[in-house]
C-alpha cells in the first residue's frame, strides 16, 4: 500500500470510483479508500437511471461493457394525476436525447471489478478520520485499516464519502457556506421480485401522496410510495403496500398494478443539501459530499458522475499543460450545473407530493401545474430537457487522454 499518491479519494460510491477510472485511464495515479466492506457497498439499493452524459463517461473509461448489454434505454415517462395518464415523449423534445435504466448497485460492481483488476489500490473498511493539511502543498488523509491508524500522504485529496463522511469538515466553517431544504415526507422503497407493469417509469401525484414505479431488470421492479416523516417500514406488510400503491397509481381505463414477492424494504428521507464552495485548497468535495437531492427527479448519481468527470479532465489538463485553470474552476463549473439540478429535483418533488400541510388551494396550482406539462410542448420540453440531463460545460471529450 503506498504511503503518498496524486489524488487521494475518500469513499468508495459512484463519485470515487468513477473518479479513480477516469484518472486512471488519464495516467493519474490515486488511492481509494472506503469505510465499508465490499458486499455492503455493492448490495447497498439506490439509483436506477442514468443520463446520457453518465453513459458517455463510464464508456469514456472502457467501464460500460455490462451496461451496453443490460442497460435499458427509455425514451419517456408518464405521469399520472386526476386519473389520467400523460406520457412525457424524451427524443422529440430534446433533439434524441434518452435515459438508461442500470441500477447504481451494478454501476458500482463494475467499477470495482475494473478497479480491483487494473486500477490503483481501492482499501476496503478503510475508514477514513481526518484530512489534514488541505491548505497545504501535501495533505494527509488518516485512517485506520486492519485496525492500524495509517496515514496516506498526497498531492490532492477528493472527498466523495458521501453525506455523512468526513472530507467536508475539512473546509474550515467560515468559509462554508451550506443551503438546507427538508421535506415533510420520505418514500418508502421496494425491490418486488415481479416485472414491471409499465413500459416507462410512472410518476404519480395523488390525494394519498406520491408514487413511483421503476424497475431493475425485466423481473425486478422497484416501487416508491410516499411516507410521513418517521416511518417504520415494519408497519407496512406486504398487502398494505400494493394495496396503496393500486389506489395512488389508479387511472381511468384498464391498467393492471402486477404485484409479487416483495425481497427489499427501506424508508428514505428526503432532502436538498448544498455545501459552497466544492473546494478548499487542495481538498474537492465531489457528490453527494458536497450535495443531496430529493431523488424524484432522479438526479443524484448522475450529479456525483458528473463531478467526477469534471474533476478528472480538470486534473487530465494539470498533467498535460501545468495549467491549474480547470481545477480553479472546478467549484464554479459544477454548482452552475448543480443549483439547476436542485431546482428541478425540487420542482419534480412539491409539484409530485402532496404536503400534508397543503391546503385545497396549493393542490389545484400542483393539478395546473401537471396540466400545463400535459398540455403544452414548451412546459414539456423544459422537464425533458432537465430529466435527461443538461449538458455538461465542456463535455467529456470522446475519450480521455491515453494514459502516457
Ligand atoms: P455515496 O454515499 O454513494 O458514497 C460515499 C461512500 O463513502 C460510501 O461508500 C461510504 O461508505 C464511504 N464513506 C463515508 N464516510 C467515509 C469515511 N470516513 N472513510 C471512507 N469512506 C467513507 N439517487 C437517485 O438518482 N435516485 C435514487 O433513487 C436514489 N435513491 C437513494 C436512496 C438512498 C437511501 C440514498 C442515501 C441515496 C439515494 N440516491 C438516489 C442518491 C444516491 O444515488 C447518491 O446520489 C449517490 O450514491 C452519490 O454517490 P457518492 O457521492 O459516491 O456518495
Ligand atoms: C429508481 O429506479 O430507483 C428511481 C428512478 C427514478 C427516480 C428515483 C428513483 O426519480
Amino acid at each position: 500500500m503506498p504511503r503518498h499518491t496524486t489524488v487521494a479519494i475518500i469513499g468508495g460510491g459512484p463519485a470515487g470510483l468513477l473518479l479513480a477510472r477516469l484518472l486512471h485511464t488519464a495516467g493519474i495515479d490515486s488511492v481509494v479508500l472506503e469505510s465499508r466492506d465490499r458486499t455492503y457497498v455493492e448490495q447497498r439499493q439506490r439509483a436506477g437511471i442514468l443520463e446520457q452524459a453518465t453513459v458517455d463517461a463510464l464508456r469514456a473509461c472502457g467501464a460500460a461493457a455490462r451496461l451496453d448489454r443490460e442497460g435499458l434505454v427509455h425514451q419517456g415517462i408518464e405521469l399520472r394525476f386526476a386519473g389520467r395518464s400523460h406520457r412525457i415523449d424524451f427524443p422529440s423534445l430534446t433533439g434524441g436525447r434518452t435515459v438508461t435504466v442500470y441500477a447504481q448497485t451494478e454501476v458500482v460492481k463494475d467499477l470495482i471489478a475494473l478497479q480491483l483488476a487494473e486500477g490503483g489500490p481501492l482499501l476496503f473498511e478503510a475508514q477514513a478520520h481526518e484530512v489534514a493539511g488541505a491548505d497545504t502543498e501535501r495533505p494527509e488523509v488518516r485512517y485506520t485499516h486492519e485496525g492500524r491508524k495509517q496515514t496516506l500522504t498526497c498531492d490532492y485529496v477528493v472527498g466523495c464519502d458521501g453525506f455523512h463522511g468526513i472530507a467536508r469538515a475539512a473546509v474550515p466553517e467560515q468559509v462554508r457556506r451550506t443551503y438546507e431544504r427538508t421535506y415533510p415526507y420520505s418514500w418508502l422503497g421496494i425491490l418486488a421480485e415481479v416485472p414491471a407493469s409499465c413500459d416507462e417509469l410512472i410518476y404519480a401525484h395523488s390525494p394519498r401522496g406520491f408514487a413511483l414505479h421503476s424497475l431493475r431488470s425485466p423481473s425486478v421492479s422497484r416501487l416508491y410510495l410516499q411516507v410521513p416523516n418517521g416511518t417504520d417500514p415494519g408497519d407496512w406488510p406486504d398487502d398494505r403496500i400494493w394495496d396503496e400503491l393500486d389506489a395512488r397509481f389508479a387511472i381511468d381505463g384498464d391498467w393492471r398494478l402486477e404485484r409479487g414477492p416483495i425481497t427489499a424494504k427501506a424508508v428514505l428521507p428526503m432532502r436538498s443539501f448544498v455545501t459552497e464552495p466544492m473546494r478548499y485548497g487542495r481538498l474537492f468535495l465531489a457528490g453527494d459530499a458536497a450535495h443531496i437531492v430529493p431523488p424524484t427527479g432522479a438526479k443524484g448519481l448522475n450529479l456525483a458522475a458528473t463531478d467526477a468527470v469534471v474533476l478528472a479532465r480538470a486534473f487530465a489538463h494539470l498533467k498535460a499543460t501545468g495549467s491549474a485553470d480547470l481545477l480553479d474552476a472546478y467549484s464554479d463549473t459544477c454548482l452552475r450545473r448543480l443549483w439547476r439540478a436542485e431546482h428541478f429535483s425540487y420542482f419534480m418533488t412539491s409539484v409530485l407530493h402532496t404536503d400534508p400541510a397543503q391546503s385545497p388551494f396549493d393542490t389545484r396550482l400542483q393539478l395546473a401545474q401537471l396540466q400545463r406539462i400535459a398540455g403544452s410542448r414548451h412546459a414539456a420540453a423544459e422537464l425533458a430537457e432537465n430529466y435527461t440531463g443538461l449538458p455538461m460545460e465542456g463535455s467529456v471529450p470522446p475519450s480521455f487522454p491515453s494514459a502516457r
